[in-house]
């Protein structure tokens, strides 16, 4: 760009920007402030997506090309100015702009809150296909709820977690669209009445209903530098006029506001529970509300095409249903079809099937949905009724294939029996779906081989599997600016679109200039963490110990407890001080619990008194600190994630669906100590098991010892080291105000056996972490593992993982 230009651009931007300030906003633009601004520059950067956006929506629709619905009950996006910024490449001409007026653009994009529409991992791989969809122009959107109040906020009061409402709407976001035509009626109670058609037929329609609207809010997603923009759109539930007047009618004035005001707690708020969830009536609307409106908004762009037969909808519409929380969408299709459109119930079906595929996050029995039959056919009785439907059909069909099973036909009837009637969402999806998924290798086998065995009997080309990725431009490039520009001064910047181009990192491994750079630019990244910590905590931590990190959501199968076990032990050998000297370490742990969650919340508090005794105890001094970061959120994912050494990915194995924390971390140079869990197996193949820390029982082996009898007391009788840890925690030395407070803790291992193998695999964990320590001390070889680490990344690129569900799965290619 010549400099003449370069300087029309900054121009633009900075009367842009001022111009919204005053006309947008109607704020005097002098003297500038920090706020105004923020919001100046976000409207002049959502000016310039905004055309592109319709560009791209113009070509979906002039191509008549098949498009995908990635329909999700969460999104995580992260924040979103400085990833439109770069996607638009106008990141130095912004910063040149805003330094005009005095201000700094990182400190801008500060101001943003994160929309924490999501819990976790589920969540935010939504975001990062929604960012490759864009990047790869597969021509789709992203469905889901614009929720008020996204995953509560997170603070830590005397080390017990506090959960705080988090109001991320209250001022009007700039990047959420509202389109209040785009209205649509959603259905709820009434009953299905049964009619004769003209032909005589017997039929049936759903009545006496009440209605909600959902308005549609739109979010934009660009691809990288190509122009392209793909559409979020989130529905917020409005009340309806009708169920208004109703009330008004009746003279019920109070009764009438009322009403609204309850039909518009449906997109209220996100439910907090991951891998556990409520089967609470809300929650149940909640998902019949997005993906009746969805539906709704489906069916208005295939009728817009002209289409002669319902026939044509698969080839027009494929729907990836993440997980099973939007699966009544099936029973919502089938009714379209068949009581809207009168299609008879065989091309119906035949129609469904092939519109749906499934994907599964989780084999943790507990975290698999189930509807109480009552409950579904009281708030949507049509469809209890078409499942009823679906199930018999299916059973049928499975008698005739395999007669004389009833074991078998029990065991995937979509209707479950135990505990009163119920409805088996994973089932109905499965039945209502061509493809089902799941997101590693390892998790992929364990839902056909057992989770699901008995559906692979009866439909095997069903399964596969698809490995989860990440999106490099937010999970590299923008996270962490000097890792990449390392990068690119080596390789060019084509990576940020093709990340099997990291491999030609690999030669640079062994050069002593390259690594002294490398580690320059790790030091820097820990530097700015620690200032982070300093100012968020008031600790001090010093940059140059090992980072030892542990961030994600708190359950008792990712095994924090574990690490802090280990945090224990070496805690009490510095104390000691016999034998080896260990190098200095600080120990980082974020993540939220589920406010249900005892045995999680009280996790949190052991991390952070076991925190307090350590960082307080002179005897280890700056050798062992233990740090815990409240509210983990996408952002502060962003800052830690640069600045680790070690990831910590140790999980029961066979318990982690996938993980997708441990592939940030290792594209970003950091050594993983992992257990052979989920995508920690590719990774480490991909990677080298030299450049991997692995311990622990594999899957297989914690199957077996779990059939064969396990006993943890064993374990800790024979172990001095974890007899003193565990005692410690029970005795209360981390909680001398309460002495029994962590008893539930260490029952859990002792009394209520140790479900998830922490003391099996403890001694192993503790071996490896003195291998960790060695190897850290090597700091030439050291950073030749991280370099490798980042140099064997590419396959793990959210970008792969689209591209494989679109060939495979939707059968859909990407735009020209
Ligand atoms: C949220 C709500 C409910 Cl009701 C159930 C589960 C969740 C949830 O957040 N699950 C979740 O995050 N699962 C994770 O999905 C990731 C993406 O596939 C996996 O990497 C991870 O292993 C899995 O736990």
């Amino acid at each position: 760009m010549t400099g003449q230009k370069q300087n029309r651009t900054v121009e633009a931007l900075k009367d842009d920007i001022q111009r919204h300030v005053a006309l947008t906003l109607g704020s005097d633009p002098f003297p500038p402030r920090k706020e105004h601004y923020y919001l100046g520059l976000c409207y002049t950067v959502r000016d310039r997506l905004v055309e592109k956006w319709l560009d791209t929506q113009r070509s979906y629709y002039d191509a008549i090309t098949k498009r995908v619905y990635y329909m999700s009950l969460e999104f995580l996006p992260g924040q979103f100015l400085m990833n439109y910024i770069q996607a638009l490449g106008l990141e130095e001409d912004c910063r040149e702009a805003v330094r005009d007026f005095g201000l700094d653009l990182d400190d801008l994009a500060e101001e943003e809150w994160n929309p924490g529409l999501g819990n976790g991992g589920l969540g935010r791989l939504a975001s990062c296909y929604m960012d490759s969809m864009a990047t790869c122009r597969i021509p789709g959107y992203g469905y889901g709820i614009l929720y008020d109040y996204g995953i509560f906020y997170q603070t830590i009061v005397n080390g017990f977690q506090q959960e705080g409402a988090d109001n991320w709407l209250r001022q009007d976001s700039p990047w959420v669209l509202r389109r209040g035509h785009f209205m649509y009626p959603v259905h709820f109670f009434g009953r299905s009445e049964s009619y004769r058609d003209g032909a005589g037929q017997e039929r049936f329609r759903w009545v006496d209903t009440e209605t909600v609207m959902a308005m549609a809010c739109d979010i934009m997603v660009p691809g990288h530098r190509n122009g392209n923009v793909t559409n979020m759109r989130l529905w917020k539930a409005i009340s309806s006029r009708d169920f208004e007047l109703e009330h008004f009618n009746r003279g019920d004035y109070i009764g009438a506001v009322q009403a609204k005001v309850e039909s518009e707690n449906i997109s209220k708020v996100l439910y907090p529970n991951d891998n556990s969830p409520v089967g609470r009536e809300l929650r149940l609307r909640q998902q019949y509300f997005f993906v009746a409106a969805t539906f709704q908004d489906i069916m208005r762009r295939f009728r817009k095409n002209n289409y002669s037969s319902f026939d044509c909808l698969p080839e027009q519409v494929t729907v990836q249903l993440n997980d099973t929380h939007p699966a009544i969408g099936i029973a919502e299709l089938m009714r379209i079809l068949v009581d809207e459109e009168s299609l008879v119930w065989e091309r119906a079906w035949d129609i469904c099937r092939r519109t749906f595929a499934y994907t599964n996050h989780t084999v943790l029995p507990e975290a698999l949905e189930v509807w109480p039959a009552e409950l579904l056919g009281r708030v949507l009785p049509r469809h209890l009724q078409i499942i009823f439907e679906i199930n018999h059909h299916f059973l049928e069909g499975v008698r005739r294939q395999f007669p004389g099973r009833e074991d078998l036909v029990r065991s995937v009837s979509i209707i479950g029996e135990d505990g009163g009637k119920h409805v088996r969402m994973a089932h109905l999806a499965i039945v209502g779906s061509h493809a089902v998924n799941g997101v590693a290798a390892l998790h992929s086998r364990i839902i056909r081989d057992k989770l699901f065995r008995d559906f692979a009997l009866i439909m095997p080309e069903k399964f596969t599997n698809v490995t989860n990725g990440i999106t490099p431009r937010r999970w590299l490039y923008q996270c962490n600016p000097a890792l990449s520009e390392l990068i690119s001064s080596v390789i060019g910047e084509k990576w940020v679109t093709d990340l099997s181009r990291l491999e030609e990192l690999a030669p640079y491994a062994d050069d002593p200039q390259f690594q002294l750079r490398w580690q320059e630019v790790r030091r820097r990244n820990k530097k700015l963490l620690a200032r982070y910590v300093l100012r968020k905590l008031g600790l001090g931590i010093n940059p140059s110990t090992l980072f030892d990190v542990h961030i994600k959501r708190i359950h008792e199968y990712k095994r924090q407890l574990l690490n802090v076990l280990h945090v224990i032990t070496l805690y009490n050998r510095l104390r000691g001080q016999n034998g080896q000297p260990h190098p200095p370490r600080t120990v980082f742990f974020a993540g939220k619990a589920a406010p249900g969650y005892q045995q999680a919340k009280l996790i949190i508090k052991l991390i952070n008194s076991v925190a307090q005794v350590v960082n307080a105890d002179p005897a280890v001094g700056s050798v062992l600190k233990v740090v815990f970061l409240p509210n983990y959120c996408v952002s502060q994912a962003e800052r830690i994630i640069p600045a680790a050494d070690l990831s910590q990915q140790i999980s029961t194995a066979g318990m982690e669906a996938s993980g997708t924390g441990n592939m940030k971390f290792a594209l970003n140079g950091a050594l993983t100590i992992g257990t052979l869990d989920g995508a920690n197996v590719e990774i480490r193949e991909a990677v080298g098991e030299e450049n991997f820390f692995l311990f622990g029982r594999t899957e297989g082996e914690v199957e077996t010892l779990r059939r064969e009898g396990y006993d943890p007391r064993e374990i800790y009788e024979q172990s001095l080291e974890l007899k003193k840890a565990l005692d410690m925690i029970a005795t209360g030395a981390f909680s001398p105000e309460a002495p029994g407070l962590f008893r539930p803790i260490v029952d859990s291992l002792l009394s209520h056996g140790d479900y998830y193998m922490m003391l099996a695999d403890y001694e192993d964990y503790i071996k490896v972490q003195r291998r960790v320590e060695d190897a850290y001390l090597d700091a030439a070889g050291w950073t030749r593992m991280s370099i490798l680490n980042t140099a064997h990344m590419g396959m793990f690129s959210s970008d792969r993982a689209v591209m494989e569900y679109a060939s495979n799965i939707w059968k859909v290619a990407p735009l020209p």
